[in-house]
């Protein structure tokens, strides 16, 4: 089975290191095609960045889909562009938000959130809340620090590590979610260290998209899923009219 996993920010680094984790949790034969789209934001932290990533990301759903591959992972926590794209795919779509919060929701009846910057506490609580998570996220904590110093600091490991400790003393969480793709290699030392589940979302996608593909299910196109409704397309984006696919 093949599946995409889009970095939806355009930093390669962080690209390689999501694809890695992504492939040390895969099954054997599950090929892991690691991508970021060629036009977007270095890294994603508004909601200006997340609406512009959007269009890049679609851009490699489209591609996908005329490459036969078997499902999607979009590897940024704030899920941008999720349901856009399963309008375009048939095969299963993942959000590494949704993947964390449903694998926190099986292991504890509690779950905070750690994240980069505060202001992206707004985007995962949009998420918590349309998941229908409100009951069982207990908080939303941010580390302050803009996501591409995951690439580059060296004290990242102990910041998070920190949040992770408040979290567990002060919140009464029994599961922590990392909130960034760019956390992805921190989990599970965090959870050893921890004795908590530490969740990365990029790893839980994975195997929630291996669990959907291999039990042969599909994005429905009955209702709201369907395939989006051809029709022009102008100036900047008319290579995304559907009858131009
Ligand atoms: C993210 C993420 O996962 N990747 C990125 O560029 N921005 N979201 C976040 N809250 O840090």
């Amino acid at each position: 089975m093949k599946i995409k996993v889009i970095n939806p920010n355009t930093t390669a680094s962080m690209t390689e290191k999501i694809g890695a984790i992504a492939r040390s949790v895969a099954n054997p034969e599950t090929e892991i095609i690691a991508c970021n789209p060629k036009m977007g934001p270095v890294s994603i932290e508004s909601h200006y960045d997340e609406a512009l990533s959007m269009v890049g990301i679609l851009d490699e759903i489209r591609q996908g889909e005329a490459e036969g591959i078997d499902g999607y992972i979009i590897a940024c926590f704030g899920d941008p562009g999720l349901l856009a794209a399963r309008e375009l795919a048939t095969a299963p779509v993942v959000g590494i938000a949704e993947a964390a919060m449903h694998a926190a929701s099986f292991l504890a009846t509690g779950f905070s959130i750690v994240t980069t910057l505060s202001r992206t506490k707004i985007i995962a609580r949009h998420l918590v809340n349309n998941y229908g998570m409100s009951h069982l996220c207990r908080q939303i904590r941010a580390i302050d620090l803009p996501v591409l110093d995951l690439e580059t600091d060296t004290e990242i490991k102990t910041i998070i590590l920190e949040e992770c400790r408040k979290a567990i003393s002060e919140d009464d969480c029994g599961a922590i979610v990392l909130g960034c793709g760019g956390m992805a290699d921190l989990a599970s030392q965090i959870g050893n260290i921890l004795n908590i589940p530490v969740i990365d979302g990029v790893s839980a996608a994975v195997k929630f998209v291996e669990a959907l593909a291999g039990l042969k299910l599909f994005t429905s196109k009955t209702g709201d899923l369907a395939y989006p409704i051809a029709k022009p397309y102008t100036g900047m984006l008319s290579s995304f009219e559907l009858n131009k696919l």
